[in-house]
């Protein structure tokens, strides 16, 4: 996933991005913060717990599946790629894939050095053979990757179905710069949430227990936390909805009464009823997926999903 950086926050030390995207998105009709806010340490682990949710499926069933796929994957890139994970990895899809495809190289890639450290040290200590170049950059963009592996053809990984969270404008983007990064006789795993019944999506998105709900007012607290905000955190109802037009689960902070409050000295007035969009989690149906990977300079060549086809998995080639 994109995860941008651990910061335990204090109004002096916020990051200028932040600030702007904040301010900027308070500021606009309708209002809307990006996403990539939601990860600061809190928002991380609220993360982790959202992903062991009954109703979140995607992750334990995106991990089932690599289960699967992975053997086949091996036997179709063969042997000595370098593995490019486009995040700084997970603790259970990693290494299942890497057991696998034993490449000669593992290069994580994220933007947040803290979260890419940590990741690496724990997969340098699980493969002690592996060579791991964690890289940190912003991989919206083409990369420069390490000269040891100029030569060596590579294998993206993309798990997660983190693509979603990007307008498809931005995907497409995303795949093309991967394209340039990977370069010539590249391959690319990347998992994308498939289209479903309304009434799963939503679930996934506003459990029972109310852990999507702390992670998206995790968002205003952090806002308080780190710019000296004033945001009555209880006027603000989470709402999760299905946008079928643009088919995406919108997440929503919506408040409940007429609010006002300060940001950064900056004042805001939201009336009862208003939102702030904080999310889009776009899904893919198999062709939808196939023309994104398309559009973006891919083939793809497998696809895999699971017996009630809530997720797919898909290899392409450059
Ligand atoms: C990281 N990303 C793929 C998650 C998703 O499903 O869009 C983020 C998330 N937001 C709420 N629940 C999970």
């Amino acid at each position: 996933m994109l995860k941008p950086e651990i910061e335990d926050g204090q109004a002096s030390l916020a990051d200028p991005q932040f600030r702007a995207d904040v301010l900027a998105g308070l500021e606009r009709r309708p209002r809307a913060i990006p996403a990539r806010w939601f990860y600061d340490r809190r928002g991380s682990e609220l993360f982790e717990a959202i992903t062991d949710l009954p109703e979140y499926y995607p992750t334990r069933t995106e991990t089932a599946m690599l289960g699967t796929a992975c053997p086949q994957v091996a036997e179709i890139a063969g042997p000595g790629r370098a593995v490019v994970e486009f995040g700084s990895g997970s603790s259970v899809k990693t290494p299942l894939l890497l057991s696998t495809v034993r490449p000669s190289a593992y290069v994580p890639i994220d933007i947040s050095g803290d979260f890419l450290r940590e990741s690496s040290r724990v997969l340098s200590a699980a493969f002690p053979e592996l060579l791991v170049l964690p890289f940190e950059a912003d991989f919206l963009r083409p990369l420069a990757l390490p000269q040891t592996i100029a030569a060596t053809p590579k294998l993206g990984f993309f798990p997660g179905s983190t693509i979603g969270n990007m307008i498809p404008l931005m995907a497409v983007d995303l795949l093309r710069a991967m394209r340039a990064s990977l370069g010539e006789g590249a391959m690319l795993l990347i998992g994308m949430d498939r289209i479903k019944d309304e009434g799963t999506l939503v679930a996934a998105y506003d459990d029972a227990a109310g852990v999507t709900a702390a992670f998206n007012r995790n968002l205003l607290e952090r806002i308080n936390r780190e710019l000296d905000g004033t945001i009555p955190i209880d006027a603000f109802a989470h709402e999760a909805r299905w946008n079928d037009d643009r088919a995406r689960i919108e997440m929503h902070l919506v408040a409940t009464r007429d609010v006002s409050f300060a940001v950064d000295g900056r004042p805001f007035s939201v009336g009862a009823g208003e939102s702030i969009h904080t999310e889009n989690s776009h899904k893919y149906g198999s062709r939808d997926a196939r023309i994104l990977l398309r559009s973006g300079g891919w083939t793809p060549i497998r696809e895999w999903t699971d017996p009630d086809s809530l997720f797919g998995l898909y290899l392409a080639e450059a």
